[in-house]
Protein backbone atom coordinates (compact mmCIF):
# COMPACT_ATOMS: atom_id res chain seq x y z
CA UNK A 1 0.00 0.00 0.00
CA UNK A 2 0.19 3.64 -0.07
CA UNK A 3 2.93 4.52 2.96
CA UNK A 4 0.15 7.17 3.79
CA UNK A 5 -0.16 6.53 7.16
CA UNK A 6 -1.50 9.33 8.75
CA UNK A 7 -5.25 9.89 9.41
CA UNK A 8 -5.88 11.55 6.52
CA UNK A 9 -4.25 11.06 3.28
CA UNK A 10 -2.82 14.27 3.09
CA UNK A 11 -1.28 14.14 0.14
CA UNK A 12 -4.83 15.18 -0.86
CA UNK A 13 -5.14 18.11 1.10
CA UNK A 14 -4.44 21.20 -0.34
CA UNK A 15 -1.28 22.48 -0.31
CA UNK A 16 -3.05 26.02 0.69
CA UNK A 17 -4.61 24.34 3.54
CA UNK A 18 -1.52 22.70 4.55
CA UNK A 19 0.10 26.49 4.72
CA UNK A 20 -2.79 27.89 6.47
CA UNK A 21 -2.34 25.06 9.09
CA UNK A 22 1.14 26.24 9.61
CA UNK A 23 0.61 29.55 9.99
CA UNK A 24 -1.92 29.04 12.96
CA UNK A 25 0.56 26.60 13.87
CA UNK A 26 3.21 29.45 14.06
CA UNK A 27 0.96 31.96 15.06
CA UNK A 28 -0.13 29.70 18.09
CA UNK A 29 3.69 29.07 19.04
CA UNK A 30 4.20 32.79 18.88
CA UNK A 31 2.06 33.62 21.50
CA UNK A 32 2.59 31.05 24.00
CA UNK A 33 6.27 31.40 23.86
CA UNK A 34 5.10 35.45 24.26
CA UNK A 35 3.63 34.22 27.07
CA UNK A 36 6.44 32.05 28.51
CA UNK A 37 8.85 34.98 28.02
CA UNK A 38 6.26 37.61 29.56
CA UNK A 39 6.48 35.48 32.99
CA UNK A 40 10.12 36.40 33.12
CA UNK A 41 9.62 40.05 31.93
CA UNK A 42 5.63 40.86 33.68
CA UNK A 43 2.89 39.68 32.46
CA UNK A 44 1.77 42.70 31.17
CA UNK A 45 4.43 42.82 28.49
CA UNK A 46 2.49 40.24 26.26
CA UNK A 47 1.82 40.78 23.26
CA UNK A 48 -2.12 40.21 23.78
CA UNK A 49 -2.34 42.94 26.15
CA UNK A 50 0.04 45.02 25.11
CA UNK A 51 -1.53 45.59 21.71
CA UNK A 52 -4.82 45.68 23.38
CA UNK A 53 -3.19 48.39 25.59
CA UNK A 54 -1.83 50.06 22.83
CA UNK A 55 -4.88 50.28 21.24
CA UNK A 56 -7.26 51.56 24.17
CA UNK A 57 -4.41 54.11 24.40
CA UNK A 58 -4.65 55.40 20.92
CA UNK A 59 -8.52 55.06 20.89
CA UNK A 60 -10.69 58.11 20.19
CA UNK A 61 -12.45 58.71 23.02
CA UNK A 62 -15.95 58.56 21.29
CA UNK A 63 -15.34 55.29 19.92
CA UNK A 64 -13.44 54.13 23.30
CA UNK A 65 -17.02 55.40 25.13
CA UNK A 66 -19.04 54.01 22.26
CA UNK A 67 -17.47 50.35 23.43
CA UNK A 68 -17.80 51.03 27.16
CA UNK A 69 -21.53 51.49 25.90
CA UNK A 70 -22.08 48.32 24.13
CA UNK A 71 -19.99 46.28 25.61
CA UNK A 72 -20.32 47.52 29.89
CA UNK A 73 -17.40 45.80 32.08
CA UNK A 74 -17.00 43.39 29.22
CA UNK A 75 -15.42 45.50 26.61
CA UNK A 76 -12.06 44.63 27.59
CA UNK A 77 -12.58 40.83 26.89
CA UNK A 78 -14.75 42.12 23.48
CA UNK A 79 -10.98 43.94 22.63
CA UNK A 80 -8.86 40.82 23.08
CA UNK A 81 -10.85 38.37 21.66
CA UNK A 82 -11.11 40.84 18.89
CA UNK A 83 -7.44 40.59 18.56
CA UNK A 84 -7.01 37.12 18.79
CA UNK A 85 -9.70 37.10 15.47
CA UNK A 86 -7.80 39.68 13.80
CA UNK A 87 -4.58 37.42 14.49
CA UNK A 88 -5.88 34.00 13.38
CA UNK A 89 -6.77 35.50 10.29
CA UNK A 90 -3.37 37.09 9.94
CA UNK A 91 -1.67 33.93 10.73
CA UNK A 92 -4.04 31.52 8.27
CA UNK A 93 -2.99 34.26 5.39
CA UNK A 94 0.38 34.18 6.26
CA UNK A 95 0.61 30.89 6.19
CA UNK A 96 -0.82 30.61 2.76
CA UNK A 97 1.38 33.69 1.60
CA UNK A 98 4.29 31.38 2.88
CA UNK A 99 3.52 28.36 0.64
CA UNK A 100 4.21 30.41 -2.31
CA UNK A 101 6.95 32.97 -1.06
CA UNK A 102 8.64 30.99 2.56
CA UNK A 103 10.49 33.77 3.56
CA UNK A 104 7.97 36.36 2.88
CA UNK A 105 5.45 34.63 5.02
CA UNK A 106 7.95 34.16 7.84
CA UNK A 107 8.51 38.07 7.76
CA UNK A 108 5.23 38.48 7.98
CA UNK A 109 5.37 36.63 11.00
CA UNK A 110 8.07 38.94 12.31
CA UNK A 111 6.63 41.97 11.34
CA UNK A 112 3.76 41.37 13.91
CA UNK A 113 6.22 40.73 16.47
CA UNK A 114 7.48 44.08 16.12
CA UNK A 115 3.95 45.84 16.38
CA UNK A 116 3.75 43.63 19.64
CA UNK A 117 6.97 44.88 20.44
CA UNK A 118 6.63 48.43 19.70
CA UNK A 119 3.02 48.33 21.38
CA UNK A 120 4.76 46.91 24.64
CA UNK A 121 7.24 49.68 25.10
CA UNK A 122 4.83 52.44 24.21
CA UNK A 123 2.51 51.21 27.48
CA UNK A 124 2.44 54.47 29.71
CA UNK A 125 3.77 51.48 32.37
CA UNK A 126 6.77 50.25 30.36
CA UNK A 127 10.21 51.16 32.14
CA UNK A 128 12.65 49.01 30.30
CA UNK A 129 12.87 47.85 26.87
CA UNK A 130 13.01 44.06 28.44
CA UNK A 131 8.60 44.47 27.41
CA UNK A 132 9.51 44.13 23.91
CA UNK A 133 10.80 40.47 24.57
CA UNK A 134 7.89 38.31 24.41
CA UNK A 135 6.76 39.89 21.23
CA UNK A 136 10.20 39.37 19.80
CA UNK A 137 10.99 36.01 20.88
CA UNK A 138 7.43 34.70 20.11
CA UNK A 139 7.37 36.21 16.74
CA UNK A 140 11.13 34.51 16.21
CA UNK A 141 9.90 31.17 17.39
CA UNK A 142 6.65 31.92 14.88
CA UNK A 143 8.56 32.86 11.60
CA UNK A 144 11.42 29.97 12.11
CA UNK A 145 8.38 27.53 12.90
CA UNK A 146 6.69 28.75 9.48
CA UNK A 147 9.63 28.76 7.81
CA UNK A 148 10.47 24.78 8.76
CA UNK A 149 6.87 23.67 8.51
CA UNK A 150 6.55 24.93 5.03
CA UNK A 151 10.04 23.59 4.26
CA UNK A 152 8.41 20.27 4.87
CA UNK A 153 6.01 21.05 2.53
CA UNK A 154 8.19 21.00 -0.20
CA UNK A 155 8.88 23.26 -3.28
CA UNK A 156 5.73 24.48 -5.57
CA UNK A 157 5.99 24.38 -9.05
CA UNK A 158 9.15 23.21 -10.12
CA UNK A 159 9.15 19.67 -9.15
CA UNK A 160 7.47 19.28 -12.55
CA UNK A 161 10.80 19.85 -14.11
CA UNK A 162 12.57 17.18 -11.76
CA UNK A 163 12.14 13.33 -12.65
CA UNK A 164 10.39 12.23 -9.24
CA UNK A 165 9.19 15.69 -8.25
CA UNK A 166 10.41 15.92 -5.36
CA UNK A 167 8.96 19.27 -4.25
CA UNK A 168 5.26 18.64 -5.63
CA UNK A 169 2.57 19.49 -3.44
CA UNK A 170 -0.65 17.91 -3.59
CA UNK A 171 -2.42 20.69 -4.56
CA UNK A 172 -0.34 21.81 -7.45
CA UNK A 173 -0.26 18.26 -9.35
CA UNK A 174 -3.50 18.49 -10.51
CA UNK A 175 -2.85 22.11 -12.35
CA UNK A 176 -0.16 19.70 -14.43
CA UNK A 177 -2.82 18.47 -16.38
CA UNK A 178 -1.44 15.21 -16.48
CA UNK A 179 -4.14 14.02 -13.43
CA UNK A 180 -6.71 16.65 -14.02
CA UNK A 181 -9.38 14.47 -13.25
CA UNK A 182 -7.69 11.77 -11.80
CA UNK A 183 -9.27 11.14 -8.12
CA UNK A 184 -6.42 10.53 -6.12
CA UNK A 185 -8.47 7.74 -3.41
CA UNK A 186 -8.09 5.07 -6.04
CA UNK A 187 -4.49 6.12 -7.13
CA UNK A 188 -2.16 3.44 -7.57
CA UNK A 189 -0.23 1.88 -5.02
CA UNK A 190 2.75 3.83 -5.89
CA UNK A 191 0.24 7.15 -6.37
CA UNK A 192 1.73 9.36 -9.00
CA UNK A 193 0.26 12.34 -6.67
CA UNK A 194 2.06 10.85 -3.90
CA UNK A 195 5.22 10.13 -5.49
CA UNK A 196 4.98 13.72 -7.39
CA UNK A 197 4.49 15.25 -4.01
CA UNK A 198 7.59 13.97 -2.97
CA UNK A 199 7.20 15.31 1.04
CA UNK A 200 7.24 13.23 3.90
CA UNK A 201 3.49 13.68 4.82
CA UNK A 202 4.44 11.40 8.24
CA UNK A 203 7.30 13.79 8.20
CA UNK A 204 4.93 17.06 8.45
CA UNK A 205 2.19 15.20 10.98
CA UNK A 206 4.49 14.57 13.49
CA UNK A 207 6.49 18.12 12.99
CA UNK A 208 3.61 19.99 13.56
CA UNK A 209 1.91 17.76 16.14
CA UNK A 210 5.37 17.99 17.92
CA UNK A 211 5.09 22.02 16.91
CA UNK A 212 1.48 22.02 18.75
CA UNK A 213 2.38 20.45 21.85
CA UNK A 214 5.60 21.55 22.32
CA UNK A 215 3.72 25.26 22.02
CA UNK A 216 0.96 24.13 24.49
CA UNK A 217 3.65 23.21 26.81
CA UNK A 218 5.35 26.76 26.78
CA UNK A 219 2.00 28.53 26.70
CA UNK A 220 0.85 26.56 29.90
CA UNK A 221 4.13 27.06 31.88
CA UNK A 222 4.15 30.81 31.19
CA UNK A 223 0.40 30.87 32.42
CA UNK A 224 0.99 28.99 35.67
CA UNK A 225 4.21 31.56 36.43
CA UNK A 226 2.29 34.57 35.36
CA UNK A 227 -0.28 33.17 37.94
CA UNK A 228 2.05 32.67 40.37
CA UNK A 229 3.22 36.12 39.85
CA UNK A 230 -0.01 37.45 41.41
CA UNK A 231 0.00 35.40 44.14
CA UNK A 232 2.38 36.80 46.90
CA UNK A 233 -0.39 39.52 45.89
CA UNK A 234 -3.01 37.30 46.76
CA UNK A 235 -1.64 36.52 50.01
CA UNK A 236 -0.82 39.68 51.07
CA UNK A 237 -4.10 41.18 51.20
CA UNK A 238 -5.30 37.75 52.76
CA UNK A 239 -3.10 39.30 55.68
CA UNK A 240 -4.02 42.14 55.96
CA UNK A 241 -5.96 43.34 59.08
CA UNK A 242 -7.87 46.78 58.73
CA UNK A 243 -7.45 48.81 61.75
CA UNK A 244 -10.62 50.23 63.57
CA UNK A 245 -10.92 53.53 62.23
CA UNK A 246 -10.06 56.37 64.50
CA UNK A 247 -13.31 58.37 62.98
CA UNK A 248 -15.87 56.22 61.64
CA UNK A 249 -19.04 56.20 59.69
CA UNK A 250 -21.71 57.38 61.30
CA UNK A 251 -24.47 54.23 60.77
CA UNK A 252 -26.50 54.95 57.30
CA UNK A 253 -29.87 56.91 58.81
CA UNK A 254 -32.71 54.78 59.24
CA UNK A 255 -34.62 55.75 56.03
CA UNK A 256 -31.86 56.06 54.05
CA UNK A 257 -32.55 52.89 52.31
CA UNK A 258 -36.11 52.47 50.57
CA UNK A 259 -37.35 49.12 50.38
CA UNK A 260 -39.18 48.80 47.33
CA UNK A 261 -38.08 46.04 44.58
CA UNK A 262 -35.56 47.50 41.52
CA UNK A 263 -34.11 50.45 43.24
CA UNK A 264 -30.37 50.21 43.47
CA UNK A 265 -29.44 49.02 46.76
CA UNK A 266 -28.16 52.15 49.20
CA UNK A 267 -24.79 50.51 49.48
CA UNK A 268 -23.37 48.84 46.54
CA UNK A 269 -21.97 45.54 47.40
CA UNK A 270 -18.28 45.72 46.01
CA UNK A 271 -19.09 42.68 43.47
CA UNK A 272 -21.50 44.44 41.65
CA UNK A 273 -19.71 48.07 42.01
CA UNK A 274 -19.35 48.98 38.77
CA UNK A 275 -15.29 49.00 37.32
CA UNK A 276 -13.96 51.25 34.57
CA UNK A 277 -10.24 51.07 33.90
CA UNK A 278 -8.21 50.49 31.02
CA UNK A 279 -6.18 47.49 32.91
CA UNK A 280 -6.43 44.75 30.47
CA UNK A 281 -4.71 42.38 33.43
CA UNK A 282 -6.04 43.88 36.94
CA UNK A 283 -3.12 44.44 38.36
CA UNK A 284 -1.84 42.09 40.92
CA UNK A 285 0.26 44.41 43.81
CA UNK A 286 1.68 42.71 46.88
CA UNK A 287 0.95 45.26 49.38
CA UNK A 288 4.44 43.97 51.46
CA UNK A 289 6.59 45.64 48.23
CA UNK A 290 4.41 48.40 47.68
CA UNK A 291 5.58 52.23 48.81
CA UNK A 292 3.35 55.50 47.62
CA UNK A 293 5.66 58.70 46.69
CA UNK A 294 4.78 61.94 47.38
CA UNK A 295 7.06 64.76 45.81
CA UNK A 296 6.81 67.60 43.31
CA UNK A 297 6.31 71.33 43.74
CA UNK A 298 5.94 73.12 47.15
CA UNK A 299 6.93 69.95 48.57
CA UNK A 300 8.71 70.67 51.67
CA UNK A 301 9.51 67.55 53.03
CA UNK A 302 8.95 64.12 50.34
CA UNK A 303 7.77 60.87 51.86
CA UNK A 304 7.86 57.42 50.64
CA UNK A 305 5.67 55.10 52.68
CA UNK A 306 4.64 51.69 52.57
CA UNK A 307 1.43 50.22 53.38
CA UNK A 308 2.00 49.53 57.03
CA UNK A 309 2.48 53.02 57.50
CA UNK A 310 -0.29 53.90 56.14
CA UNK A 311 -2.22 51.39 58.46
CA UNK A 312 -0.78 53.10 61.51
CA UNK A 313 -1.98 56.28 60.45
CA UNK A 314 -5.23 57.58 61.90
CA UNK A 315 -8.20 56.07 59.12
CA UNK A 316 -11.20 57.80 58.36
CA UNK A 317 -14.51 55.83 57.36
CA UNK A 318 -16.76 57.66 55.10
CA UNK A 319 -19.87 56.58 52.83
CA UNK A 320 -18.60 58.16 49.11
CA UNK A 321 -20.62 57.85 45.88
CA UNK A 322 -18.11 57.19 42.98
CA UNK A 323 -19.26 57.95 38.90
CA UNK A 324 -18.03 57.70 35.90
CA UNK A 325 -17.53 60.41 33.68
CA UNK A 326 -18.43 58.44 31.15
CA UNK A 327 -21.36 57.47 32.42
CA UNK A 328 -24.43 58.59 29.95
CA UNK A 329 -27.50 59.99 31.35
CA UNK A 330 -29.77 57.22 33.27
CA UNK A 331 -26.36 54.77 33.08
CA UNK A 332 -25.11 52.59 35.89
CA UNK A 333 -22.04 53.92 36.23
CA UNK A 334 -22.07 55.24 39.61
CA UNK A 335 -21.71 53.21 42.85
CA UNK A 336 -21.77 53.85 46.69
CA UNK A 337 -19.31 52.52 49.28
CA UNK A 338 -17.69 52.39 52.57
CA UNK A 339 -14.38 53.33 52.44
CA UNK A 340 -11.59 53.39 55.06
CA UNK A 341 -8.45 55.71 54.42
CA UNK A 342 -6.22 58.25 55.52
CA UNK A 343 -7.18 61.52 54.76
CA UNK A 344 -5.50 62.77 51.79
CA UNK A 345 -4.97 66.49 53.28
CA UNK A 346 -3.59 65.60 56.42
CA UNK A 347 -0.67 63.08 54.48
CA UNK A 348 -0.10 66.39 52.09
CA UNK A 349 0.33 68.76 54.97
CA UNK A 350 2.54 66.43 56.93
CA UNK A 351 4.60 66.64 53.61
CA UNK A 352 5.09 70.65 53.37
CA UNK A 353 1.75 71.20 50.79
CA UNK A 354 0.19 74.06 51.13
CA UNK A 355 -3.15 74.91 49.10
CA UNK A 356 -3.33 76.97 46.47
CA UNK A 357 -5.51 79.46 48.22
CA UNK A 358 -3.11 79.86 50.92
CA UNK A 359 -0.37 80.29 48.91
CA UNK A 360 0.64 77.42 47.86
CA UNK A 361 2.91 77.07 44.43
CA UNK A 362 0.92 73.55 43.34
CA UNK A 363 -2.33 73.35 41.90
CA UNK A 364 -2.27 70.10 40.51
CA UNK A 365 -2.24 66.99 42.10
CA UNK A 366 -1.18 63.86 39.93
CA UNK A 367 -1.55 60.69 40.91
CA UNK A 368 0.25 57.63 39.15
CA UNK A 369 -0.76 54.35 39.43
CA UNK A 370 1.49 51.05 38.92
CA UNK A 371 -0.10 50.49 35.05
CA UNK A 372 1.03 54.17 34.09
CA UNK A 373 -2.42 55.96 34.75
CA UNK A 374 -2.25 59.08 35.59
CA UNK A 375 -4.46 61.43 37.32
CA UNK A 376 -4.89 64.92 38.04
CA UNK A 377 -7.05 66.50 40.67
CA UNK A 378 -7.34 69.96 41.80
CA UNK A 379 -5.15 70.61 45.29
CA UNK A 380 -7.38 73.12 46.34
CA UNK A 381 -10.24 70.35 46.40
CA UNK A 382 -8.01 67.96 47.90
CA UNK A 383 -7.44 70.04 50.88
CA UNK A 384 -11.10 71.79 51.28
CA UNK A 385 -11.73 70.31 54.14
CA UNK A 386 -14.07 67.15 52.34
CA UNK A 387 -12.97 63.90 52.85
CA UNK A 388 -11.04 63.00 49.84
CA UNK A 389 -9.06 59.61 50.91
CA UNK A 390 -6.22 57.57 50.61
CA UNK A 391 -8.28 54.65 50.61
CA UNK A 392 -7.22 50.89 51.91
CA UNK A 393 -10.66 49.58 52.53
CA UNK A 394 -13.79 49.19 50.83
CA UNK A 395 -16.92 47.70 52.20
CA UNK A 396 -15.40 46.76 55.67
CA UNK A 397 -12.71 44.87 53.15
CA UNK A 398 -9.34 45.07 52.20
CA UNK A 399 -10.06 47.21 48.57
CA UNK A 400 -10.70 44.51 46.12
CA UNK A 401 -7.76 44.10 43.44
CA UNK A 402 -10.33 44.95 40.96
CA UNK A 403 -10.73 48.09 42.54
CA UNK A 404 -7.42 49.42 43.29
CA UNK A 405 -5.62 47.23 46.06
CA UNK A 406 -3.89 48.30 48.00
CA UNK A 407 -4.20 51.61 47.98
CA UNK A 408 -6.29 54.29 45.68
CA UNK A 409 -7.73 57.82 45.70
CA UNK A 410 -11.47 58.72 46.18
CA UNK A 411 -12.33 62.05 46.58
CA UNK A 412 -16.02 63.20 46.84
CA UNK A 413 -17.69 65.27 44.71
CA UNK A 414 -15.21 64.79 41.79
CA UNK A 415 -15.40 61.99 38.39
CA UNK A 416 -12.97 59.16 38.62
CA UNK A 417 -10.71 60.06 35.73
CA UNK A 418 -10.10 63.19 37.75
CA UNK A 419 -9.53 62.11 41.39
CA UNK A 420 -9.83 57.82 41.96
CA UNK A 421 -6.36 56.09 41.02
CA UNK A 422 -6.68 52.64 41.87
CA UNK A 423 -3.55 50.98 42.51
CA UNK A 424 -1.42 54.19 42.88
CA UNK A 425 2.38 54.35 43.70
CA UNK A 426 2.80 57.75 43.23
CA UNK A 427 1.47 61.52 43.68
CA UNK A 428 3.44 64.50 42.56
CA UNK A 429 2.68 68.22 42.74
CA UNK A 430 2.27 70.28 39.71
CA UNK A 431 0.37 72.48 37.89
CA UNK A 432 -2.16 72.33 35.61
CA UNK A 433 -0.42 74.37 33.08
CA UNK A 434 2.64 72.41 33.28
CA UNK A 435 0.84 68.71 32.71
CA UNK A 436 -1.91 66.92 31.20
CA UNK A 437 -2.69 63.54 32.69
CA UNK A 438 -3.63 60.70 30.93
CA UNK A 439 -7.62 61.62 29.87
CA UNK A 440 -6.96 64.92 29.58
CA UNK A 441 -4.30 64.28 26.86
CA UNK A 442 -7.15 62.16 25.17
CA UNK A 443 -9.43 65.75 25.13
CA UNK A 444 -11.46 65.25 27.99
CA UNK A 445 -11.67 68.54 31.01
CA UNK A 446 -8.88 69.21 33.11
CA UNK A 447 -11.16 69.93 35.80
CA UNK A 448 -14.91 68.00 36.43
CA UNK A 449 -16.51 68.44 39.02
CA UNK A 450 -19.81 66.24 39.24
CA UNK A 451 -23.03 67.06 38.08
CA UNK A 452 -26.39 67.01 39.40
CA UNK A 453 -28.30 63.67 38.01
CA UNK A 454 -31.41 61.51 38.57
CA UNK A 455 -32.15 58.33 37.82
CA UNK A 456 -35.21 56.06 37.73
CA UNK A 457 -34.44 52.62 38.30
CA UNK A 458 -38.14 51.28 38.63
CA UNK A 459 -40.12 50.78 36.53
CA UNK A 460 -37.15 49.63 33.79
CA UNK A 461 -37.71 51.06 30.16
CA UNK A 462 -40.53 49.14 28.33
CA UNK A 463 -41.79 47.75 31.45
CA UNK A 464 -45.43 47.07 31.27
CA UNK A 465 -46.63 47.77 35.33
CA UNK A 466 -50.96 47.34 35.69
CA UNK A 467 -52.66 50.14 36.07
CA UNK A 468 -53.00 51.41 39.54
CA UNK A 469 -50.20 52.31 41.81
CA UNK A 470 -46.98 52.00 40.75
CA UNK A 471 -44.03 52.70 42.85
CA UNK A 472 -41.89 54.80 40.81
CA UNK A 473 -38.40 55.18 42.25
CA UNK A 474 -34.64 55.33 41.70
CA UNK A 475 -31.19 57.87 42.81
CA UNK A 476 -30.01 60.91 42.73
CA UNK A 477 -26.49 62.39 43.20
CA UNK A 478 -24.49 65.60 43.54
CA UNK A 479 -22.02 64.74 45.57
CA UNK A 480 -20.32 66.85 48.21
CA UNK A 481 -23.27 69.43 47.70
CA UNK A 482 -26.12 67.02 48.34
CA UNK A 483 -29.19 66.50 46.76
CA UNK A 484 -32.31 68.76 48.31
CA UNK A 485 -35.10 67.84 45.90
CA UNK A 486 -36.03 65.28 43.19
CA UNK A 487 -39.47 65.62 41.07
CA UNK A 488 -41.19 63.51 38.73
CA UNK A 489 -43.00 63.99 35.48
CA UNK A 490 -45.74 61.94 33.70
CA UNK A 491 -45.35 62.78 29.88
CA UNK A 492 -45.80 66.44 29.98
CA UNK A 493 -47.61 67.14 33.07
CA UNK A 494 -46.59 68.86 35.78
CA UNK A 495 -43.61 67.99 38.14
CA UNK A 496 -44.34 66.17 41.43
CA UNK A 497 -41.80 66.28 44.60
CA UNK A 498 -41.06 62.75 45.09
CA UNK A 499 -40.02 61.46 48.47
CA UNK A 500 -36.90 61.55 49.33
CA UNK A 501 -35.26 58.84 51.26
CA UNK A 502 -32.99 60.11 54.69
CA UNK A 503 -29.78 61.59 53.41
CA UNK A 504 -26.42 59.86 54.46
CA UNK A 505 -24.05 62.31 53.87
CA UNK A 506 -24.14 64.88 51.38
CA UNK A 507 -21.25 63.20 49.52
CA UNK A 508 -23.35 60.11 48.55
CA UNK A 509 -26.43 59.22 46.02
CA UNK A 510 -29.87 59.66 47.45
CA UNK A 511 -32.71 57.29 47.16
CA UNK A 512 -36.12 58.71 45.90
CA UNK A 513 -39.96 57.15 45.38
CA UNK A 514 -42.96 58.56 43.82
CA UNK A 515 -46.29 56.73 44.41
CA UNK A 516 -47.72 56.90 40.92
CA UNK A 517 -51.54 56.88 39.65
CA UNK A 518 -50.84 54.99 36.87
CA UNK A 519 -53.42 54.88 33.96
CA UNK A 520 -53.28 52.31 31.13
CA UNK A 521 -51.66 53.45 28.00
CA UNK A 522 -48.06 54.26 27.14
CA UNK A 523 -46.57 57.05 29.45
CA UNK A 524 -42.83 58.66 29.61
CA UNK A 525 -41.97 59.37 32.77
CA UNK A 526 -39.17 61.77 33.24
CA UNK A 527 -36.84 62.58 36.58
CA UNK A 528 -34.80 65.27 37.93
CA UNK A 529 -32.94 66.76 40.83
CA UNK A 530 -32.31 69.55 42.49
CA UNK A 531 -28.84 70.12 44.63
CA UNK A 532 -28.80 71.60 47.99
CA UNK A 533 -27.39 75.14 45.90
CA UNK A 534 -30.49 74.98 44.99
CA UNK A 535 -29.45 74.81 40.99
CA UNK A 536 -31.94 72.72 39.57
CA UNK A 537 -30.52 69.35 37.08
CA UNK A 538 -29.95 71.38 34.05
CA UNK A 539 -32.32 69.55 30.69
CA UNK A 540 -29.68 70.57 28.84
CA UNK A 541 -28.49 67.19 26.86
CA UNK A 542 -24.76 67.38 26.75
CA UNK A 543 -22.48 64.12 25.47
CA UNK A 544 -20.06 62.53 28.25
CA UNK A 545 -17.23 64.15 26.71
CA UNK A 546 -15.48 66.66 28.09
CA UNK A 547 -16.96 66.61 31.42
CA UNK A 548 -19.93 64.21 31.80
CA UNK A 549 -23.48 64.18 30.53
CA UNK A 550 -26.29 66.45 31.86
CA UNK A 551 -30.18 66.09 30.49
CA UNK A 552 -33.22 64.52 31.82
CA UNK A 553 -33.38 60.49 32.70
CA UNK A 554 -36.69 59.91 30.58
CA UNK A 555 -38.17 56.27 31.18
CA UNK A 556 -41.14 55.08 28.38
CA UNK A 557 -43.50 52.35 29.80
CA UNK A 558 -46.91 50.57 28.59
CA UNK A 559 -49.58 50.34 31.91
CA UNK A 560 -51.39 47.65 31.10
CA UNK A 561 -55.61 47.37 32.53
N1 LIG B 1 -5.12 53.03 37.65
C1 LIG B 1 -6.32 53.43 37.21
N2 LIG B 1 -7.14 54.07 38.05
C2 LIG B 1 -8.35 54.49 37.65
C3 LIG B 1 -8.77 54.28 36.32
C4 LIG B 1 -7.89 53.60 35.44
O1 LIG B 1 -8.18 53.37 34.26
N3 LIG B 1 -6.67 53.19 35.93
N4 LIG B 1 -10.02 54.71 35.92
C5 LIG B 1 -10.63 55.78 36.69
C6 LIG B 1 -12.01 55.97 36.36
S1 LIG B 1 -12.36 56.63 34.83
C7 LIG B 1 -13.03 55.71 37.24
S2 LIG B 1 -14.61 56.17 36.91
C8 LIG B 1 -12.75 55.03 38.52
C9 LIG B 1 -13.60 53.81 38.65
O2 LIG B 1 -13.31 53.12 39.84
P1 LIG B 1 -13.90 51.67 40.04
O3 LIG B 1 -13.47 50.84 38.88
O4 LIG B 1 -13.35 51.19 41.35
O5 LIG B 1 -15.39 51.83 40.09
O6 LIG B 1 -11.39 54.64 38.63
C10 LIG B 1 -10.48 55.59 38.19
N5 LIG B 1 -9.17 55.13 38.52
MO1 LIG C 1 -14.52 57.16 34.79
Amino acid sequence: MDHDTSPMPLARVPRLALGALSGLLAGYAALTVAELVSAAVRPESGPIVAVGGAAIDRTPSGVKDWAIRQFGTNDKLVLQLGILAVLTLLALVLGIVATRWRLIGSLGVLAFGVVGALSAVSRPDSTSLQDALPSMVGALAGAGLLYWLIGRLGTPRHRTMSTDSPGAGPGRTARTGTDGAHDPSVSSPVSPRAASAGWDRRGFVLAATAAAATSTGAGLIGRALNGSEGQNAVASRKSVVLPAPSSPAAPVPKGAALRIAGISPFMTPSDDFYRVDTALVVPKVDATSWRLRIHGKGVARERTISFDDVLKMPLIERDITLTCVSNEVGGPYVGNARWIGVRLADLLQECGVTAPSKGGPADQLVARSVDGMTIGSPVEDVMDGRDALLAVGMNGRPLPFEHGFPARMVVPGLYGYVSACKWIEDIELTTFDAYDSYWVKRDWAQRAPIKTQSRIDTPKPFGRPKAGTVMVAGVAWAQHRGIEKVELRVDDGAWHEARLAAQDTRDTWRQWSYAWDATKGNHTLTVRATDSTGEPQTEKRTPTIPDGASGWHSVVVTVEG
